[in-house]
C-alpha cells in the first residue's frame, strides 16, 4: 500500500529501513506517559526533542499551543568580564582568610573578585551580555468543528500520550461523532518537526495556524508558509543572534488561505505541518538551511519521514533495557499514577521503569554529537526569561545532566559537553591569569554558549572555582567508560589546562600543611565565624580539595596512557602528597565540609558539595574507606532527604554508592513526588511535573538525568576497580528482573537477571575477550569477558 505512492529511490529507503530497524531486546509493555485530558499547564505538556528541535504540544481540543524550542537560541554574546586587577587583591584576601576574617574578605572578594559588569544579571540575563536560553515561540493552532458551537465543544475518549519506545506523540478525541487524531514528532531524519493532523471523515478538519513569541519577532506569510524572524539582545547594542522558523502545511483536500497573519486551513482531510528553524550560531547560510530543511523532508513520504526518524532514534533508545517485576498494564493515566506510587510504590514497579527510560529519552532528544550540550532545561524552555537563564550551571546541574549516559550506553551524548568545555579553555586562561596570576584555564560556577568563565557576580554563590575541576570529571569519565584513547588524545589538553590551573593557583594553608584553593566556597553554602557573623568566602573547601586530588589523579594516569609530559606528572605526583585527604571526619561524625569546623548556616541546604569524592568520584568508597563512607552517611542523615529534585537526585545517587538500596529507594519515591509548583525554590519539596519531568521547582531537567543514573547506580556500579552487579537493590525490587545492554568502565557491556534478590544468570562482554572482576551475589571473582557479537 505504502509503496504504491512513492518514488522509486523512497522505496529502497524503505526496503533499506525495513531490514535494519532494531529489534526490541525483548517484548515488554509499552513504555510511554499517557493522558485523559489535554494539558492546563506547560508542566503538563509532552517533549519531544531531536536534540536541537524541540517542541511541546499541550493536546488542546479548541486550541493548541505548541512551544517550539531551539536548543542554540541564546541572548547575549562573547564578552571578556574578566576584571584584570582582580589578581591584585589576591594577597589581601588570603591574608584575611587566614586571620579568620572571613567576612571581611568576602567584601573584598565582592568588591574586586567578581565579574566584571552585570554578570550573569543575578540569573535574569536576557537582556545583558551574558545572555540567556529562551524559548523560540509558539505554533498555534484553533480548531472549528462544522455543527458545533465553538463556545462548548464536547469531546470524547480523549487519550494524549508519548511513546519513548517510537519518541511519537499522539492526540486522539471524537467531536460530534468524528474521530481526530494527531501524531507529533521531532524527526530524528530530516530534522523537522513534524505534525500530522486527521479525521476519520472526510473534509472535517478546519484550523487557524499562527506563530509567535513574547518578543522580538515578526511574522509574514510567503506563499503557503508561515514564517517567523527576529534578533535577540546581546546586551551591547542590541543586535544579537538571529534565528527564523518556519512553518509549512501540506494538505490533502480543502483549501489553505491567507487571513491576516494566520493561515486558514478549510474542509482538509488530511494535513501535515513541517516546522524548521535554525538561528545564526555557528551557521552563517541559517536561512538557506532552514528552508532547506523543508524542502528535502516535504520530498518524502510521511511514512517514510516516520520510518527514518524510529530507525535513527531506536539506534540509540534500544541499546539499554531494564524490567523490573512482573509485566503490569499502565492502565491509568501518569498524572495518577504518580499519586498512586506515592500511596504505594511497590504495586507499580513499572514507574521506576518508565522513569529511567524517560531520562534516557530526554537525553537522546536534548543534545547531539555536534551540537550543545543539554542546560538547565534541556532544550526545552516556555519563556523568554528562562529561570537562571537556562544556562550551564558548573556546580553540579550541567554534570548531573550528563552522568546517565555512559552507563545507559549513550556515550555518544557527552561529547558536546566535551565540546562546550573545549571553547572554555581560551576564555578560561584569561580569567585564570586574571583573578589568579596562573597558569591553566579555570571557570567559576556558570557558563553559556559564548564561553563565560568569569566568577559570578556575587561572591556567596559565584566565587567558586572549582567548575572547571568538576567539568573534567565528566570529560573523564567518557574515557574511563570506552578506553578510547583518542578520544583522551583530544581532550588532554583540556584535562591538563585545568591541572595546570589548580596546580599553579593554590597556596599552603598553614595549619595543615595543606595545599588548598583560596579564595572559594563550598557551592552555596555560608556558615557562621566566631564573631557571629555569616562567609562563604573560605580556603580549601572539601570538593576543591577533592576535585584536585581526583583531577590530578586522572592526568597522571592520562600522561601514562598517552606517554606524554613525564615531568610534569612527577610534579603533579608530588603535589597529590600534599593535597588534603579525600575527606575529614568532624568531630560529630560528619565529613567536613570546610578545612574548619563551621557551623553551617543552613544545616540542611540543598548542596552537599563534599560528598563529591563519593559521587562522582571514586575516592570515599564503603569498602576502601569505610569511616568516610560512614561519616557520608551521618552527613546525609543530618542534611535530610527534602530538597530540591536534583539534590534528591544527588542524595539518591549517593545512598547508592553507600550500598543503601531502601534509602536510595525512599529517595527515588521522594523525587517522584508530584507537584505542579513553579516558584523559584531554593528548599523541600522538589518531585516530578505530570509530564515526569523534574522540579526544584521550577522545571530543572537535572532531577531526571540524576535520577535516571541514581537508579542504574542502585543496578551497577564499576568505580571501584570491579563491576558490582545489583549493589544496591532495594527490598521492593528483589523478587525479579532483568538489565539489558547497560555499561561498566572498561568499555564492558552488561546484561544480567535476578530472582528473589540473586543474580541468576550475567553477561559481561567486550569487543575481545578481558580478565575483568565482578563482584556476583556479594562474591568477587576475576572472569574473562565474552566477546560482542558483530
Ligand atoms: C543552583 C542550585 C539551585 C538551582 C540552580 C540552577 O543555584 O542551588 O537549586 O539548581 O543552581
Amino acid at each position: 500500500m505504502i509503496c504504491k505512492n512513492i518514488l522509486p529511490s523512497t522505496l529502497a529507503v524503505l526496503l533499506f529501513i525495513v531490514c535494519l530497524t532494531p529489534q526490541n531486546a525483548w517484548s515488554q509493555n509499552p513504555l510511554r506517559l499517557w493522558y485523559d485530558k489535554p494539558a492546563r499547564q506547560w508542566e503538563e505538556t509532552i517533549p519531544l526533542g531531536n536534540g536541537r528541535l524541540g517542541m511541546m504540544s499541550d493536546g488542546g481540543v479548541q486550541r493548541e499551543n505548541i512551544v517550539l524550542n531551539d536548543i542554540t537560541l541564546w541572548s547575549g554574546g562573547v564578552q571578556d568580564a574578566n576584571n584584570y586587577e582582580a589578581h591584585k587583591s589576591l594577597p589581601e584576601i588570603r591574608r584575611l582568610l587566614l586571620e579568620g576574617k572571613n567576612d571581611e574578605a568576602q567584601q573584598l572578594v565582592n568588591k574586586n573578585f567578581v565579574a566584571k559588569g552585570a554578570g550573569s544579571g543575578h540569573g535574569d540575563g536576557a537582556d545583558v551580555p551574558f545572555g540567556c536560553y529562551q524559548v523560540l515561540g509558539n505554533l498555534r493552532m484553533q480548531f472549528e468543528y462544522k455543527n458545533v458551537d465553538s463556545s462548548n465543544i464536547q469531546f470524547q475518549n480523549y487519550r494524549r500520550e508519548l511513546s519513548l519506545n517510537d519518541a511519537v506523540a499522539s492526540v486522539v478525541y471524537t467531536v460530534n461523532g468524528v474521530t481526530y487524531r494527531r501524531e507529533y514528532f521531532t524527526s530524528f531524519g530530516d530534522d523537522i518537526g513534524v505534525i500530522k493532523l486527521s479525521a476519520d471523515k472526510p473534509g472535517n478538519l478546519n484550523l487557524r495556524l499562527s506563530l509567535d513569541r513574547p518578543e522580538r519577532f515578526q511574522t509574514i506569510i510567503k506563499g503557503n508558509n508561515l514564517e517567523m524572524s527576529g534578533q535577540l539582545n546581546n546586551g551591547t547594542d542590541g543586535k544579537g543572534m538571529r534565528y527564523l522558523a518556519k512553518v509549512r502545511p501540506e494538505v490533502k483536500g480543502g483549501k489553505v488561505a491567507v487571513s491576516g497573519k494566520e493561515l486558514v486551513i478549510t474542509n482538509s482531510n488530511e494535513v501535515i505541518l513541517y516546522f524548521s528553524a535554525g538561528t545564526d550560531f555557528k551557521v552563517k547560510n541559517f536561512e538557506f538551511e532552514t528552508q532547506r530543511l523543508i524542502d528535502v523532508a516535504v520530498k518524502k513520504s510521511y511514512s517514510v519521514q516516520k520510518q527514518v526518524h524510529l530507525l535513527n532514534y531506536q539506534k540509540l533508545f534500544n541499546r539499554a533495557n531494564f524490567r523490573l517485576g512482573k509485566a503490569k498494564i499502565d492502565d491509568i493515566p501518569t498524572d495518577q499514577r504518580l499519586f498512586a506510587y506515592q500511596k504505594e510504590p511497590a504495586s507499580d514497579l513499572a514507574l521506576p521503569v518508565l522513569f529511567f527510560q524517560f531520562g534516557r529519552y530526554l537525553s537522546i532528544s536534548s543534545t547531539r554529537v555536534g551540537l550543545l550540550p543539554p542546560n538547565l532545561q534541556g532544550l526545552w524552555a516556555n519563556q523568554i526569561r528562562t529561570p537562571w537563564n537556562g544556562d550551564y550551571h558548573l556546580d553540579v546541574n550541567v554534570q548531573m545532566n550528563h552522568w546517565p549516559v555512559e552507563v545507559t550506553n549513550l556515550s555518544e551524548l557527552n561529547l558536546p559537553l566535551a565540546d562546550l568545555v573545549k571553547g572554555m579553555v581560551k576564555p578560561g586562561e584569561k580569567t585564570a591569569k586574571a583573578y589568579y596570576n596562573a597558569n591553566g584555564w579555570v571557570a567559576h560556577v556558570i557558563t553559556n554558549v559564548w564561553g563565560f568563565t568569569e566568577p559570578g557576580e556575587e561572591a556567596s554563590w559565584g566565587a567558586s572555582n572549582a567548575g572547571s575541576g568538576w567539568i573534567c570529571n565528566n570529560l573523564w569519565e567518557h574515557y574511563a567508560f570506552t578506553n578510547d584513547k583518542n578520544y583522551l588524545k583530544e581532550i588532554y589538553p583540556i584535562l591538563k589546562g585545568s591541572a595546570e590551573f589548580y596546580s599553579s593557583a593554590l597556596v599552603k594553608d598553614p595549619k595543615t600543611g595543606w595545599l588548598v584553593t583560596a579564595p572559594s566556597i563550598s557551592p552555596e553554602n555560608t556558615f557562621y565565624l566566631a564573631n557571629g557573623k555569616k562567609a562563604a568566602i573560605c580556603m580549601g573547601p572539601t570538593i576543591d580539595n577533592q576535585i584536585t586530588r581526583e583531577l590530578f589523579t586522572n592526568v597522571i594516569t592520562a600522561c601514562e596512557v598517552l606517554g606524554l609530559d613525564a615531568d610534569f606528572k612527577i610534579s603533579l605526583q608530588n603535589k597529590l602528597k600534599e593535597l588534603p585527604p579525600p575527606g575529614v571526619v568532624a568531630s560529630d561524625g560528619r565529613l567536613m565540609e570546610w578545612l574548619e569546623e563551621y557551623k553551617e548556616t543552613d544545616p540542611k541546604h540543598r548542596h552537599i558539595s563534599h560528598l563529591y569524592g563519593l559521587y562522582p568520584a571514586p575516592l570515599i568508597t564503603p569498602e576502601k574507606t569505610p569511616e568516610l563512607a560512614a561519616a557520608s552517611a551521618k552527613t546525609l542523615e543530618v542534611r535530610g532527604d527534602d530538597s530540591p529534585g536534583w539534590s534528591k537526585a544527588y542524595k539518591l545517587l549517593f545512598w547508592a554508592r553507600l550500598h543503601d538500596g531502601n534509602r536510595a529507594d525512599k529517595l527515588l519515591k521522594e523525587l517522584l513526588m508530584p507537584t505542579l509548583q513553579t516558584n523559584m525554590n531554593y528548599g523541600g519539596g522538589g518531585g516530578v511535573y505530570p509530564n515526569l519531568l523534574s522540579a526544584g521547582p521550577p522545571f530543572q531537567v537535572d532531577g531526571n538525568f540524576g535520577g535516571t543514573a541514581g537508579i542504574a547506580e542502585m543496578l551497577i556500579q564499576s568505580h571501584d576497580g570491579y563491576i558490582n552487579i545489583l549493589p544496591a537493590i532495594p527490598d521492593t525490587w528483589k523478587a525479579s528482573g532483568e538489565v539489558r545492554g547497560f555499561k561498566a568502565r572498561g568499555n564492558f557491556a552488561v546484561d544480567f537477571e535476578w530472582k528473589d534478590g540473586k543474580v541468576t544468570d550475567y553477561r559481561i562482554s567486550s569487543e575481545t575477550p578481558r580478565k575483568v572482576v565482578v563482584k556476583v551475589n556479594g562474591e568477587k571473582k576475576e572472569i574473562t569477558s565474552a566477546a560482542l557479537p558483530h
